[in-house]
């Protein structure tokens, strides 16, 4: 059976080799792909090629490419390997890319996930020569039927000169329906409220559209999203979660939160993978999730109740988890909604709904600034991805880790972040193996006595409580944040320098 029953996409099918010639030198290039799903399985790679083959004639060939947040081995993968990315948005989380990133090869612009689309709007990143877009099905007038991500889809179909479409045959026919395209964005000053008030409202339609006579090549591809697994959760992240559904129900209690919490929202990595199975075991029910990204845990926690209902931009499924999904597929419709990105991590809306966000960190200060995204101060992780559309906009906002990386050579609570990406203004509830600190409403020096109480490693518990005490006692230059300047940086140069903090 067909996928392409539009008469004028049908005249454009092509091999991914036609489609990739498409692309020149210095381009910029739109691909579809969130976390590993949706994202185009075969122009890539052949571009990959040509890309190579150019370069062994000795031409210069890049483009910039530009997506929805990381992708796969197949798409970021393959062009970083050929050499052929000269900058990169707005999110990666690919090896191969990220060791360009950090050699200083490529130009990575990491920014907040909802604001990706509109700056395109905006101008600020320049024109959008071409959109390579997966997609499960072209209907018979035209309309696109989106796959297992929408991520900044409809503004690369919007903006880009011009469009390749890949249509997966992989990806479930039944999946139309599960989307919520919203077309009602204006530039500032028309922009218009978000009529949107509960997470499962629709307020757009479950197609993509496209301008036919903008589509230059249709490809059939037949492969699956590769997503990596999940570890089981660990000690660590087990005691991580157990702390924070403590905390949550003690929220409840104090009336501060409904028995069905709020909208949750979870990051990506092991540790909010596992606070996710901690909520399977627990008393909850009927709750609902506003995120980004749909992982295992999260079909899980549908499968048992415990989750009503979830809207995401994303999925990101391990393959038992993709297998899981495609046999119920049916039962799952009208439980999951998938929407673009600036819409599911919009300002407005994490604020209005009261989100609870809980996403992974680096490292956290003792003052409650955190770091996502670098470590040692310079080294590109993966990227602030959604964690600040939802931490700053969010009713109450977590930050998880264990309280040491690389068997205890790390703390994880330092002296003063290396990098910041939350400030300590944002940052609510920081949470580690060792316990929880609740910020909320503390001063900075308060907040440094509970940060090392509950959440620092015995190890290095003693000697950030001397660094606060001396750095209050050295008056008159300690204010109202006492540091001390020419040591606050020092744990990170000693692991530099020693391999250990
Ligand atoms: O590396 O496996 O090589 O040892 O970082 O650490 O503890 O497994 O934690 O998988 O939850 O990831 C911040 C990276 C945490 C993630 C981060 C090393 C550690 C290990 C992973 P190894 P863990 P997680 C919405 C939300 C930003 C984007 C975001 C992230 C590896 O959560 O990318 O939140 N967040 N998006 O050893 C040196 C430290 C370290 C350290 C950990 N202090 N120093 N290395 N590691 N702490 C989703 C999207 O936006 C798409």
């Amino acid at each position: 059976m067909t996928r392409v029953s539009c008469p004028l996409l049908r005249s454009r099918l092509s091999t991914a080799e036609e489609a990739a010639a498409l692309i020149k030198p210095g381009d910029n290039v739109g691909m579809s792909g969130f976390t590993g799903a949706g994202y185009p399985k075969a122009v890539p790679t052949a571009l990959a090629r040509r890309i190579t083959e150019a370069h062994e004639r000795g031409e210069d060939f890049r483009v910039g490419l530009w997506t929805g947040a990381s992708t796969a081995p197949e798409a970021d993968g393959v062009l970083a390997e050929a050499h052929g990315i000269g900058t990169r948005l707005p999110y990666n989380s690919d090896p191969t890319l990220r060791a360009l990133i950090n050699a200083g090869e490529v130009d990575y612009v990491d920014t907040h996930l909802s604001h990706s689309a509109p700056q395109m709007w905006f101008g600020f990143y320049g024109r959008l020569n071409v959109a390579v877009v997966e997609v499960t099905a072209a209907l018979p007038d035209g309309l696109l039927v989106p796959s297992s991500s929408i991520g900044n889809n409809k503004t690369w179909l919007d903006q880009a000169d011009a469009v390749i479409l890949e249509v997966n045959h992989w990806q479930p026919r039944e999946f139309e329906g599960f989307h919520d395209v919203y077309y009602g964005t204006a530039l500032p000053p028309h922009r218009r409220p978000l009529n949107l008030v509960d997470p499962m409202e629709r307020i757009g339609e479950p197609y993509l559209r496209v301008d036919p006579q903008k589509v230059v090549a249709v490809v059939e591809t037949n492969a699956p999203d590769r997503n990596s697994p999940f570890d089981p959760p660990g000690e660590a992240s087990r005691a991580i979660a157990a702390h924070l559904l403590d905390f949550l129900r003690h929220e409840v209690v104090a009336g501060r939160m409904p028995p069905q919490l709020l909208p949750l929202q979870s990051g990506v990595g092991n540790v909010a993978n596992a606070v996710l199975a901690g909520l399977d075991g627990s008393e909850f029910s009927g709750l609902v999730a506003y995120t980004e990204v749909l992982q295992d845990a999260m079909l899980d926690l549908l499968d048992s109740g415990t989750l009503r209902a979830a809207s995401a931009t994303s999925f990101g499924l391990s393959d038992t988890g993709v297998q899981r999904f495609m046999e119920n597929i049916d039962a799952y419709k009208g439980r999951i909604l998938l929407r673009s990105e600036e819409i599911s991590n919009h300002p407005e809306l994490v604020r209005r709904l009261g989100v609870i966000a809980m996403n992974g960190m680096i490292e956290a200060d003792i003052y409650g600034n955190v770091n996502s995204t670098h470590v040692m101060g310079s080294a590109i992780m993966n990227g602030i991805g959604g964690s600040g559309d939802f931490t700053r906009n969010a009713y109450l906002n977590f930050f998880l880790s264990p309280s040491t990386a690389k068997d205890g050579a790390i703390s994880t609570i330092v002296p003063m972040v290396s990098h910041v990406d939350h400030t300590e203004h944002d940052v609510h509830v920081i949470v580690t193996e060792q316990g929880l600190a609740d910020l909320r409403g503390l001063s900075p020096t308060d907040r440094a006595d509970r940060i090392i109480a509950n959440c620092a490693h015995p190890d290095f518990r003693d000697r950030l409580t001397d660094y606060v005490a001396r750095a209050k006692a050295s008056r008159p230059t300690a204010r109202h944040t006492p540091h001390l300047l020419d040591e606050a940086l020092s744990w990170h140069q000693r692991y530099l320098d020693t391999g250990h903090m």
